[in-house]
């Protein structure tokens, strides 16, 4: 059977990091679903359907990648689309403790759903969104933590400040 992993995020915006972590999983399994998921702890700087937007651009590279908007508890979604792992990418070890409690909640919650961690590459390990939009807000150069289309999104959004 075709086995599918969930990459879930909220992807607020898609960084390089986000990109070599969906490279690496589809090393590892057949398809790959790109879950643009809402975080509730986060407010978002683009919406559900411009994040979808721009990671279908971000991704149009590859094939066996899908990318889908979805919100509710990511478990069920899971068991839905028959998913046999959900990916995580670690960049340092200050993610830890926020993956490791995710991991066994989601665990509890769907025991034969197994979370698979990537670790990045050293390049990427120092980019996070949250940092994008900090440099973005006060109108410095992202173009090295984000792919082209992103970089385009966050100019337009600017200019219609
Ligand atoms: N290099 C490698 N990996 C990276 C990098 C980088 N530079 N930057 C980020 N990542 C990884 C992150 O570690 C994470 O694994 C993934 O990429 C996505 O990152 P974010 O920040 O976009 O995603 P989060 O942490 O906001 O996602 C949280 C979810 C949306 C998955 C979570 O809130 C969720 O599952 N929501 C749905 C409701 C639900 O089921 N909640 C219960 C979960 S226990």
């Amino acid at each position: 059977r075709e086995r599918l992993a969930l990459y879930p995020g909220s992807f607020d915006p898609f960084t390089y990091g986000h990109l070599d972590i969906v490279e690496r999983a589809l090393r590892i399994f057949d398809r790959v679903e790109v879950t643009v998921a809402v975080n509730i702890g986060k407010e978002p700087l683009f919406s559900i359907e411009e994040r979808c937007e721009l990671i279908r651009q971000c991704t149009a590279h590859l094939d066996r990648v899908e990318v889908v908007a979805f919100e509710g508890l990511l478990v069920d979604h899971a068991r839905a689309r028959g998913a046999t792992a959900l990916v995580r990418g670690l960049r340092q070890v200050s993610d830890f403790e926020y993956e490791f409690r995710m991991a066994f909640a989601n665990r509890r919650l769907y025991p034969e759903l197994e979370t698979v961690f990537l670790m990045t590459s050293e390049e990427y390990a120092m980019i996070s969104s949250s940092i994008v939009r900090e440099i973005h807000r006060w109108g410095g150069d992202v173009s090295l933590f984000v792919p082209p289309p992103v970089v385009e999104a966050l100019r337009k959004k600017r200019a219609a400040r």
